[in-house]
């Protein structure tokens, strides 16, 4: 399991760099004042915690023992009425001490289309990935990938397969419906230009399909739902002993 987390964190790393480097002719046209520096770098990857920000972090809401923000909601420049890409999102998380919502449980998606359907938003990102990066290749477990490949980013959990309801949910959280018509994840930006589908979203309706969820390019910018992060709560209390986040 250890090996597994270390495994997937090194490759969302990776992947994260790799990313910035394909898109650098989008950043840009993107306003929000942070795609420059990272072009300047040559690459984009994973944000660490700051501890002012974790402090600060907006509680909004709690469910079980982690608090939540809705991004747009938010009071501050890098977060009121802004959409982002995927990798932006978790970022912007992360340096709260938080990663984009994984909703890991029947209860915890049940949350989440709630708050979706009840604030009749479009679309936001979750931390939902698909392990296509380097080093996914080798692992026989997540093939097929488009079935088996999905984990959360944010815990490094591996989701149920794609194919068929999560056990004990009642229902398919994936949409059946999408660009192309069949079922989701149906990675059909790639079919029209290449651009792999590997990042999750929580779409409301886009195609007459109600609140679901969908593989989507991870370039698209969409508002996001953070969650507090287990691992980086720890992290930034093992560096800052007596700290109360
Ligand atoms: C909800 O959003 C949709 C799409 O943006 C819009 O057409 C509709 O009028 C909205 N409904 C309400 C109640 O705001
Ligand atoms: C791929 O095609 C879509 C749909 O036409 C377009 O919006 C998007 O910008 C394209 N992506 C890239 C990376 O060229
Ligand atoms: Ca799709």
């Amino acid at each position: 399991m250890r090996t597994l987390i270390l495994v997937l964190a090194v490759c969302v790393v990776l992947a994260a760099a790799q990313r910035g480097q394909g898109n650098r002719g989008q950043g840009n046209n993107n306003n929000n004042g942070n795609g420059n520096e990272d072009e300047s770098k040559g690459g984009r990857l994973l944000e660490l915690p700051k501890l002012d920000l974790c402090l600060s972090r907006p509680k909004q809401w709690q469910f079980g023992n982690h608090w939540y923000f809705f991004s747009w909601d938010q009071d501050h420049p890098k977060l009121k009425g802004r959409k982002v890409d995927w990798l932006e999102a978790r970022n912007q998380c992360r340096l709260r001490c938080m990663d984009a919502v994984g909703m890991e449980t029947k209860q915890e998606n049940d949350m989440i289309f709630e708050f979706v359907r009840s604030r009749n938003l479009s679309y936001i990102w979750t931390s939902g990935r698909l392990c296509d990066f380097k080093g996914c290749d080798e692992r026989e477990d997540l093939k097929p990938i488009s079935v088996l490949g999905w984990f959360w980013s944010n815990t490094n959990t591996k989701m149920a397969p794609t194919n068929r309801p999560p056990p004990n949910w009642g229902y398919q959280p994936w949409s059946d419906k999408g660009h192309t018509g069949g079922p989701q994840p149906d990675n059909a930006e790639f079919d029209i230009n290449q651009t792999s589908e590997s990042c999750m979203g929580v779409l409301n309706n886009i195609y007459n399909d109600g609140v679901k969820w969908h593989d989507i390019a991870c370039y698209h910018k969409k508002p996001f739902v953070c969650e507090d992060s287990d691992l980086l709560l720890n992290y930034v209390r093992s560096q800052n002993p007596g700290v109360n986040l």
